[in-house]
């Protein structure tokens, strides 16, 4: 498989050239950092060249972004909101080039990358809506004239960290929110994608701009851990919102505890799908070539189990491997494409070693299983019979790869869907109502997306978005996730002449 290297049209559209700075600090884009070159995932050439953030740099942007939160916060949130929507408004005029870059620089496929631009979209949809119901309560107080209610106040600082598989849409759920609310952004995408950090906030400048307000209200630096670190350790900002591996997000989170800030984590899945017999096979089949192939096994909410109920194993096993040696691998960004590279080399060889790791420990691969000799990072989408005991189920394998293994009971079931560290999406197929209803109540799926006969991934920004155990118990996007983004102050106001004390003490 080989790629021409071509002209891309859309960089120019938005905002990228062959050298690009990759910092944009109290809206200025400059950087002192490394030089680095991002490549494209089909053929491993270089896309362009980028300037990283050095700790100078950040500590320039951070003092600015820190200020700028001050003038934001007073800005009233409605009109917030309106500034959000203008951000909608710009993404929408893009989100073909966008998308295109997304797909270029990521390695998915181009409906997958116009998704997630569309996804920051809703976001600002959502958020605008927001703005106008970020509503505190008033409760009744015990005391005469005295009445008690919680205010929302803004933060300050948000610190957003994102990871290559989804370049800007997290960045979205987060900055959307985060904005409304009344605090200021500071972003680091992730190392692999500088192009989508740079041409996303170029997006968000220009709305700033237009609107006379500081840049520094969204502050974005290209770069690596050290700078992941610096805003770790940064006590002026409050929230740290983190996605990534599970073990890095433990080690964000023990920095970001130690100085009593607080983390929103979205780290590893290892999501299942749960087949009933009387499920409908062609949507089963449908749904799990979507959730284990879709940006080639690389989503968080990807399914990498399959657990089917003995009754309809064979047929839904051996109608998977027909649609699987299907699939149409090759360039993201071609029509038709199914399943484009991995992100990166190094997950190429993961794939590699994790295929070893599956054979050694008993794994029976039934499709796929090698990796694409190309000059790009392609693999097999890949099938394989395991034990759920088996040490490899525990882990992420961010690659196509799906483990198969039977069962006999809904509850069996359940527990094999339980039984791993991680805790993001899970899903059943049934029509079955008692089925459903225990799937989804205390003692179903222990994960924070608990699907019914729909796919493990793909979820709707309206909901939060979020997982328990390993992956970290945050919740991001919908729902009320704001209240993260907004510190609660519990106040009580006497306007009487007396002062009566709660619980009836008298102290005189
Ligand atoms: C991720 O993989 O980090 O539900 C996010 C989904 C997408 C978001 C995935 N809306 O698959």
């Amino acid at each position: 498989m080989s790629f021409a290297k071509r002209e891309y049209e859309f960089l120019r559209e938005v905002g990228i050239g062959p050298k690009n700075l990759g910092c944009y600090v109290n809206g200025v884009w400059k950087a002192s950092g490394p030089t680095v070159y991002t490549v494209n995932p089909a053929n491993n050439q270089a896309i362009a060249e980028v300037v990283e953030a050095s700790i100078r740099d950040y500590e320039e942007g951070m003092r600015a972004c820190y200020e700028a939160a001050k003038l934001w916060m007073q800005i009233p949130a409605p009109k917030r909101g309106e500034i959000v929507r203008q951000i909608g408004d710009a993404l929408r005029a893009k989100v073909y080039h966008l998308g295109h870059l997304v797909s270029l620089e990521m390695g998915k496929i181009l409906p997958e990358g116009i998704g997630e631009v569309q996804e920051i979209i809703d976001m600002c949809d959502f958020a605008v809506g927001l703005s106008r119901q970020l509503n505190g309560s008033v409760i009744p107080s015990e005391r005469p004239n005295h009445m008690m209610l919680e205010k929302w106040n803004p933060l300050g600082v948000v610190g957003v960290i994102t990871a290559f598989n989804f370049p800007c849409a997290v960045l979205g759920w987060n900055a959307c929110i985060a904005l409304v609310c009344g605090n200021s952004v500071v972003w680091k995408g992730a190392p692999t994608t500088p192009l989508v950090t740079i041409a996303m906030t170029k997006i968000v400048a220009g709305v700033l701009e237009k609107n006379n307000l500081p840049g520094a209200i969204f502050t974005a630096f290209c770069g690596g851990a050290d700078i992941g670190q610096a805003i770790a350790m940064d006590t002026r900002i409050p929230l740290v919102s983190f996605t990534g591996s599970s073990k890095v997000g433990l080690s964000v989170q023990q920095t970001v505890n130690k100085r009593f800030g607080k983390c929103l984590l979205e780290l590893s899945g290892n999501n299942a799908i749960v087949v009933m017999d009387d499920a409908e096979i062609e949507l089963v089949v449908r749904s799990v070539l979507f959730a284990a192939v879709g940006t080639a096994g690389q989503r968080c909410t990807t399914c990498r189990r399959l657990l089917l109920h003995e009754n309809i194993y064979q047929k839904v096993l051996e109608r998977l491997v027909e649609v699987y040696k299907q699939i149409k691998i090759g360039d993201p960004l071609e029509k038709g494409t199914l399943l484009g590279p991995l992100h990166t080399h190094a997950s190429r060889e993961n794939f590699e070693k994790g295929i070893q790791k599956i054979k050694s420990e008993g794994g029976k691969i039934l499709t796929g299983g090698s990796v694409i000799p190309s000059e790009g990072n392609f693999v097999q989408p890949t099938i394989v019979e395991i034990s759920a005991s088996a040490d490899i189920v525990k882990e992420e394998l961010f690659a196509p790869v799906l483990y198969v293994m039977k069962f006999q009971t809904f509850k069996e079931a359940v527990e094999i869907n339980n039984s791993v560290p991680q805790g993001l999406s899970s899903s059943i197929f049934t029509r079955k109502p008692e089925l459903i209803f225990n799937w989804i109540g205390p003692l179903g799926s222990d994960c924070g997306i608990v699907n019914v006969n729909i796919p493990t991934n793909g979820a709707e920004i309206g909901g939060a978005f979020g997982g328990e155990k390993a992956t970290g118990g945050g919740r991001e996007a919908g729902s009320d996730s704001w209240k993260q983004y907004m510190r609660r102050s519990t106040c009580t106001i006497n306007y009487g002449a007396e002062l009566p004390l709660a619980q009836g003490i008298n102290f005189c």
